[in-house]
Formats: structure tokens, sequence, C-alpha cells
């Protein structure tokens, strides 16, 4: 018997909230100024694309909760791929997927994060608790510098593992707001850096998508020789228009989600 959806977001919030206190901070401000519940427009998941960690291992957890493989994009300069899923339920959040195609990376990088998965046994992979289980490997400051060098991706994957990266507020939901700009000035107004990768707001109403999102948190990590304070996860905020059927945009938008990736670099 696998855990319902809601326990796993729940747990996936749960864990997602230790490392990112700004979205709890955010969620008390919406909630303050809304005196609503939050609705999540989506959350999403990074991996190597090696087993047995590869994306349709994270992707099983949810097609076993009644998800459906939607759509697919390519970020050929940051060398990853990923997917998108729905459930039929509108109230499910999307699940947005990467993962790093390590082939296309150096020999260096290819043996360190063999090294790391080499580990990870398939049945840590199909346990309830994966999606937010974490780093299963002991890792050291400096190859995370070194994998930072070559990839943020990689590097942040490597420091944390497997947990939702960011939750995203549906803009949509909220009764207050009305526009993306307007919950960037809000976030500013309160101190957060708002993502300026390729602007503000990312997309347009012609996408059928807007989105922003927070500059990922800094945390102390407890790495294997040494504490340091690196990039954890960001919150992101979205807001969807009708396609001319009426329904509302339920995709991604590749230009925009490649920006999004940069919530979590490390020199901004
Ligand atoms: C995913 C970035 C893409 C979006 O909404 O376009 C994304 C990530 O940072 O892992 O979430
Ligand atoms: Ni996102």
């Amino acid at each position: 018997m696998h855990t319902d959806r809601n326990t796993l977001f729940e747990n996936l919030w749960a864990n997602y909230q230790n490392v990112t206190p700004s979205a709890v901070q955010v969620h008390r401000i919406l909630g303050a100024e809304e005196d609503q519940t939050i609705i999540n427009d989506h959350i999403a998941l990074r991996t190597f694309n090696l087993q047995p960690v590869g994306l349709d291992a994270l992707a099983e957890h949810f097609l076993g909760l009644g998800y459906r493989e939607r759509g697919e994009y390519h970020f050929k300069a940051k060398k990853l791929y990923a997917r998108h899923y729905e459930h039929p339920d509108p109230e499910a959040p999307r699940v947005f997927i990467s993962e790093l195609l390590t082939e296309q990376c150096s020999p260096e990088l290819q043996s360190v994060v063999k090294t790391l998965v080499e580990g990870v046994t398939e049945e840590s992979v199909a346990a309830d608790n994966f999606l937010y289980s974490g780093r299963h490997w002991s890792l050291d400051y400096d190859t995370y510098r070194k994998l930072l060098d070559e990839s943020e991706y990689a590097a942040w994957l490597a420091a944390w593992g497997f947990r939702a990266n960011h939750f995203t507020v549906s803009v949509n939901h909220l009764h207050n707001f009305e526009t993306v700009a307007d919950i960037n000035q809000l976030l500013k107004d309160n101190g957060f850096k708002v993502n300026g990768s390729g602007g503000e707001v990312k997309g347009s109403p012609e996408d059928l998508l807007e989105q922003s999102s927070t500059m990922a948190d800094r945390v102390p990590v407890q790495f294997s020789d040494q504490e340091a304070t690196i990039p954890s996860c960001f919150y992101e905020f979205a807001l969807r228009y009708p396609k001319p059927d009426g329904s509302l945009y339920n995709g991604f938008v590749a230009a925009s989600a490649d920006k999004i990736f940069e919530s979590t670099n490390a020199g901004m």
C-alpha cells in the first residue's frame, strides 16, 4: 500500500520547508494577506540520468498515484531533459521532473556522479520516502566546488539529493493578487531576492504562463569535511492563462524554465 497523494505532498513540503525558511515566511505573508489556503501549481524534482535514480524512477511514484506523463522539455546548454506530469484532479499540483544528461558532461563529472549514485539501492528508490530522502552519499566540499564549476545543477543535486527543489504558488487561486508583478513587488517589499535572470517575470500572456521565483535561500550544509553555506531551495509563483478552448494551459515554457533553474545558482 502506497502513501496517498496528500501524505506525499505533506512530507515533501515538510522536508522542503526545513531548508527553505523564506518559503515559510512567504507562505505566512500570503496567508496573512489572503486568509486563504495556498494552492500549489507545481513542484519540481531533479535527478541524474543514471540507474537506479533516473527520471522514470522518480516519475514511477507519481504514476502510481494516478499522474500521467504530459510535456517534455530539452535544455541543451544545461544538458538537461525534463517531463511534466498531471493528475486528473485539478487541485493536484503538476509535477516537473528533470534529469542531468551525464554522458554529455566531462569525464571527471561523470566519474564523480557515478560514484555518488553507486551506493543508491533500487529498494531505497522504490521506498515511499524516496522523493524526500535527501542525499544518499557522502560528499566533501572540494568535490561540491568542482561540480559547481561545471554544472550548478549537478552541484545542487549532489549536495541536496532527492527532495522538492521548489513549490509553486498558483497565482490563479489568490484573491488579493492578480499579477506576477504584484507578487514580485510584495516579495521585494519584504526583503526577498527575486530571480532576475531573463527578467523578473518570465513568460507572457501569449505563452499562456507567467512565472517568477525567489532566489534560493542560503543555508549551512554539513559536508563530509566541513560545513558550508550554499543555496538550498526557492519558492515560485505561476499564473496560467486560458487556451482558446477556455481551459487553463497546463504545460511549461522551456525558455522560462531555463531561467527558473538558475534560482539555485550560487553566484547571484
Ligand atoms: C526546475 C526549473 C523549471 C518551471 O516552473 O519552469 C521549473 C528546477 O529548477 O528544477 O520549475
Ligand atoms: Ni517551477
